[in-house]
């Protein structure tokens, strides 16, 4: 979806003076067009529109900007507001597994607004966030026919939803089963590998078995990653020629590997895999966003 600058409504400056109050936070004066951007602080901010689609990013219950506007009757941005209310929301933490959603969803060209949980301040643990995944975990992807968890799942899901992007081999059943068993394995193994690192007290009381876990780590996610370098990784994109689902995700869990004190030197075709992936467009945009 995208809108030009001209669709925005004269009624802009109240509208913002609405979030401003409903978020009790400062806003600055705009120029044409409107894009709303999350700032480290509970603070939103306006900008001119780079061109494109429209997207806002702003803190916890910053989702309900799209309702705040439909409530005024106004659109944003030229976007009506029953096309806002319906826009992908991605409730995401930077350096978490939920970036490969967040790179999906640049890859499809989808409409969405993205949604920061703060981990420093346990706000995936709190009452606000638990109503939106009882998890406790991101990412979560909210859709106007309910709320999606687990990140195989939410890649399917963006896949699907945008089949024009391509991302998946839609109709092949053995080939997107071949995709699906990939995604899998880096859920259902590597990433709770890697979790033993940091949160080995959901295994274990004994600081002696959560420092074992811990120590472990290099071993079992290094031999979770010889399997995909010696069998998985098809290469130049985990699927051979094609680019799929699995690469947002390969290359989200793969940036985590220093730090799983992995020895990277027996994994270049990863490695070359990691670095195609960060010159994609999507891939550089979705970290940005995370980062900025
Ligand atoms: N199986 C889930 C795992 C989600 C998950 O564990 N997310 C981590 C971040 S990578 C999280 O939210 N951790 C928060 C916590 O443990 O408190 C998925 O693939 O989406």
């Amino acid at each position: 979806m995208s809108a030009g600058c001209d669709g925005v409504s004269d009624r802009t400056e109240t509208v913002l003076e609405q979030i401003k109050s409903a978020f009790a936070v400062g806003l600055p004066p705009i120029g044409h067009g409107l894009s709303i951007r999350e700032c480290p602080s509970p603070v939103l901010t306006a900008n001119p529109r780079r061109g494109g689609d429209l997207r806002f990013s702003v803190p916890m219950g910053g989702w309900r900007l799209g309702e705040i506007c439909h409530n005024l009757g106004i659109s944003v941005g030229g976007i009506s507001t029953e096309e806002i209310k319906a826009m992908l929301k991605l409730f995401y933490a930077p350096n978490t597994c939920s970036l490969a959603s967040h790179i999906a969803l640049e890859e499809a060209g989808a409409a969405y607004a993205t949604v920061r949980v703060d981990f420093s301040r346990s706000e995936q643990r709190q009452p606000e966030y638990l109503a939106i995944n009882p998890k406790g975990r991101v990412p979560a992807l909210v859709t106007d026919r309910g709320i999606l968890t687990e990140t195989p799942a939410i890649l399917v899901f963006i896949a699907q939803s945008y089949p024009e992007a391509a991302l998946v081999p839609l109709h092949d059943p053995f080939a997107f089963a071949q995709a699906q068993a990939f995604n899998s394995y880096l859920c259902s193994t590597v990433h709770v590998a890697h979790a033993h690192r940091m949160r080995g007290e959901r295994w274990a009381d004994d600081p002696a078995a959560i420092a074992e876990m811990k120590r472990k780590v290099p071993q079992s996610v290094g031999a979770a990653y010889d399997l995909i370098e010696r069998d998985m990784l098809k290469g130049p994109w985990v699927m051979g020629d094609v680019y799929t689902i699995c690469n947002p995700y390969l290359f989200t869990m793969s940036e985590w590997l220093e730090g799983d004190g992995v020895d990277l030197s027996r994994l270049p075709k990863v490695i070359d895999h990691r670095n195609r992936m960060s010159e994609r467009p999507a891939v550089r945009k979705a970290i940005a966003e995370e980062r900025g």
